[in-house]
């Protein structure tokens, strides 16, 4: 009788065990994910902000060349950001105003490297279209180490707002990821 309760109690701890729902939260450690938890699910616990169809992370607790900040945006299973419409354009001019750093540069993850001076969009592989280049961008600017600018960042240049400027890749500044 007493086996037949104790084998009970087995199955039952083993059944409860089953259903424990994959990915719960430790409850010794509320921010905690047990090992049983993707790893692509603890990918969304950064500040996203929603903004249309698209959320986007503002890097800005660093300052990364445009390849490290792609490569921190993919880490987080995001991409740099792209910028297909003025909609799209105002609203994430709007926020990071908002955030106070309207005055930053940041990167997008537009580059002309694979053919100089057909800027296209990493994130989605689509050439640019909507275009909001500040005057006289994109210039290819040469530096004297050699290097010319291939990189797409977003920068208040004369207080016309955050208007797009083709910079060295090598740049370290803040960023924008999207997903
Ligand atoms: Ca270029
Ligand atoms: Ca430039």
């Amino acid at each position: 009788m007493l086996v037949t309760i104790i084998l009970g109690l087995v199955v039952a701890t083993s059944i409860a065990g089953m259903n424990a729902v994959p990915g719960r939260l430790n409850d010794d450690c509320p921010n905690c994910a047990d090992e049983t938890i993707s790893s692509r699910t603890t990918k969304w616990t950064m500040p996203l902000l929603k903004l249309g169809e698209k959320r986007y992370y503002l890097g800005i607790f660093f300052k990364a060349n445009w390849y490290k900040a792609a490569q921190y945006c993919r880490y987080h299973g995001m991409h740099l950001v792209s910028i297909s419409s003025q909609e799209e354009n105002d609203k994430l001019e709007k926020h990071i105003k908002d955030f106070g750093l309207g005055h930053e540069h940041f990167w997008t993850s537009g580059t002309d490297q694979g053919v100089e001076g057909a800027f296209f969009w990493m994130a989605n592989g689509w050439p640019i279209t909507f275009e909001n280049w500040n005057a006289g961008e994109p210039n290819n600017f040469r530096y004297e180490n050699g290097e010319e600018e291939d990189c797409l960042e977003l920068w208040n240049r004369d207080s016309k707002g955050l208007k797009w400027n083709d910079s060295p890749c090598s740049f370290e500044t803040f960023f924008v990821c999207e997903v």
